[in-house]
């Protein structure tokens, strides 16, 4: 992988009784400014340090343009390489609902906007269930597409879902977004029960960044 110096080192792993590992340790932009992505993520991609635009002092804002996820995680990333010139990575996610023909998809943090004044998380949410009021096909599934950028040209990308549906009501304290209403359809509880460990094991995200974890170790 091309780095610039400074940029990925191997740091030795030595458990007591075991033989010497090389683990690869990478500092990685991401290109993000919701610091719960960034939170799950350092859990994610626990083995590497994960910095975001301000720690460089780079002022990062990306039009989403895109008509998909991959195509706006492309673009963020691509915008953020351009700017910091070193390894980024790029998350864009949303929640697609079935009997709504896969909205609020790639709109899912603009979800109910007027443009100007963009709604809380629980605003999100609350009209999310108001839209499906009555509906009785409560399918949906998370989707994350993450891009990496190392160098010029080395562009990687990967898309995961997270299948479920949606409840009638909030419940739970953790996780963010549209996690109080979203039903892990592997345990029943909502993404919001998850502890983080839990949520990182099935959702989106998770399952993303550990591809991109073999990713990393492969190109090392
Ligand atoms: P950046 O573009 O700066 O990364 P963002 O929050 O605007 O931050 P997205 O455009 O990718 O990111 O929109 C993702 C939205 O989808 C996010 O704001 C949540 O509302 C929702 N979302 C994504 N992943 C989620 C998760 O794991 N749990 C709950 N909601 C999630």
């Amino acid at each position: 992988m091309a780095l610039q110096p400074g940029q990925g080192n191997l740091q030795p792993l030595l458990a007591p009784g075991q033989q010497m590992h090389y683990l690869f340790h990478m500092e990685i932009v991401l290109a993000t400014g919701n610091m719960h992505k960034k939170q799950e993520l350092e859990q994610i991609l626990s083995g590497h340090t994960i910095l975001i635009p301000s720690d460089l002092g780079v002022d990062f804002d990306c039009d989403e343009t895109g008509t998909t996820f991959i195509e706006n995680s492309i673009l963020k990333a691509q915008t953020l390489y351009d700017l910091v010139k070193r390894p980024v990575l790029a998350d864009d996610s949303g929640i697609c609902v079935e009997a709504l023909k896969g909205e609020p998809g790639i709109y899912s943090a603009r979800y109910g906007s007027d443009g100007v004044n963009k709604m809380s998380d629980v605003e999100r949410y609350e009209l999310l269930l108001k839209n499906m009021k009555g509906e009785t096909n409560r399918t949906a599934w998370f989707v994350c597409a993450m891009t990496l950028i190392t160098a010029p040209y080395k562009v990687y990308t990967v898309q995961e879902t997270f299948d479920g549906t949606l409840a009638e009501a909030p419940y739970g304290g953790g996780g963010f977004g549209y996690d109080p209403i979203f039903i892990d359809a592997l345990s029943g509880k909502t993404a919001a029960e998850l502890t983080e460990e839990e949520k990182n094991r099935v959702s989106h995200r998770g399952k993303a960044g550990k591809v991109m974890n073999s990713l990393l170790e492969a190109l090392s």
